[in-house]
């Protein structure tokens, strides 16, 4: 049987996930909304450890300061009370009409300022409430016509707009890191910083990417047809990998948001594998040690209790995924496929320590290029070998 959660798993989940209330560009909602802290209250009692949201999840975009610490602070006692913590706190640049052509990379710099100023603000909430992380998700930043923009510039007002909230955390001394999530398209045409290779690529531009780093969707990377599992383990080589969000996607469509597990199967069991059991080969590895984060949306047909069920089976796919990943990596079968391809050879350095690449280059090596053109892997019995861990 399955283990219920517990706080000890780290399971978090943002407050716009079980909060969406079926809205799409379709249809109007097929679900009533609840208020921040209901949906608080019944995740605790899931046995969830934390939550996110975005500013906007909790008071309106056009709510007044007092307002704002009215709502803020009755859903910080909701969580206080229920042992969650607020790990993330991100900003909705998105929602209103304002933010049309993206909050940092709007063509108007009126905009942009206006932008800037959401964000620092909200900065200034996610270290009053002990969050940790702050993820900038520029699903606005973009555009549906390569004529509508200086791409260059569109490419330096987003750095200069990460390395300002960058900078304004360092000043104000916030125990908070910047963590972007990639996105290929979806609301615009196409989206900045669509992959996390994207993403690593103008991270290492800025003057403060020290703090800034990646909080990688499952369904993104997927709906640009790449593997998930190995963009986590890229952000974890560059030690950006500063927060996850789990989900479920099948194939190149329209970003599903389904449980995690829902989607590509194996793939989320080799997301957990990393997740659980890192590198075993270089044990030296940075690993994530963060919350378990589910970025997801209860399908549209069901109605207010398939919230529930829908949030217990993100957690519930997790725990079978992390104990069958344990198993798999204990397996003396598994053990001996991986030694038999090589696997534990890839983590020695091709040179040796201290060889020159004059000394490489005069060393005579006898190698059977007939032999190990012809030798075997066995990579397909290994990944068989997780399937029959998976579902045998
Ligand atoms: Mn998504």
């Amino acid at each position: 049987m399955v283990r219920t959660p517990t706080p000890e798993d780290k399971f978090s989940f943002g407050l716009w996930t079980v909060g969406w209330t079926g809205t799409d560009p379709f249809g109007v909602p097929t679900r009533a909304e609840l208020d921040p802290w209901e949906y608080a209250d019944k995740l605790a009692e899931l046995g969830a450890w934390g939550i996110t949201f975005h500013d906007n999840d909790v008071f309106a975009f056009d709510a007044t300061d007092d307002e704002r610490a009215a709502r803020v602070g009755r859903l910080k006692d909701a969580a206080d009370k229920a042992g969650l913590v607020i790990e993330m706190v991100t900003t909705n640049t998105f929602s209103h009409p304002i933010f049309k052509d993206g909050g940092l990379t709007a063509n108007d710099r009126a905009v942009r300022r206006f932008g800037l100023r959401k964000v620092l603000k909200n900065v200034d909430l996610a270290a009053e409430l002990g969050a940790t992380t702050f993820v900038m998700w520029g699903g606005r930043e973009g555009a549906e016509y390569d004529s509508s923009k200086d791409l260059h510039a569109a490419f330096a007002r987003y750095g200069e707009g990460l390395d300002t909230v960058a900078a304004y955390i360092k000043q104000q001394g916030y125990d908070l890191r910047i963590a972007l999530e990639p996105k290929p398209n979806e609301p615009r045409g196409d989206i900045f910083l669509p992959t996390i290779g994207h993403a690593l690529g103008l991270i290492a531009t800025l003057e403060h990417g020290d703090i800034v780093g990646l909080n990688p969707e499952t369904g993104h990377e997927q709906m640009a047809n790449l593997s998930y599992t190995h963009g986590l383990a890229q952000a974890l080589h560059a030690d950006k990998l500063f927060h996850i969000d789990l989900n479920g996607q099948k194939g190149l469509k329209y970003d599903q948001d389904l449980v995690f597990g829902h989607g590509d199967l194996l793939s989320a069991f080799f997301t957990v594998d990393l997740l659980v059991n890192g590198f075993p080969f270089s044990p030296d590895a940075p690993r994530y040690d963060g919350p378990i984060h589910f970025d997801y949306k209860p399908s549209r047909t069901e109605g207010m209790e398939s919230i529930w069920d829908s949030a217990r089976a993100n957690m519930e796919t997790y725990l079978m995924l992390a104990d069958k990943a344990r198993a798999y990596r204990a397996d003396p079968e598994v053990q001996n496929l991986m030694r038999a391809a090589s696997i534990d050879e890839l983590a020695q350095p091709t040179l040796s320590d201290g060889e020159t690449v004059e000394e490489f280059l005069a060393a005579e090596e006898a190698i059977d290029v007939q032999e190990k053109g012809t030798r075997e892997y066995h990579y397909v019995e290994l990944y068989q070998a997780a399937l029959r861990h998976l579902i045998g």
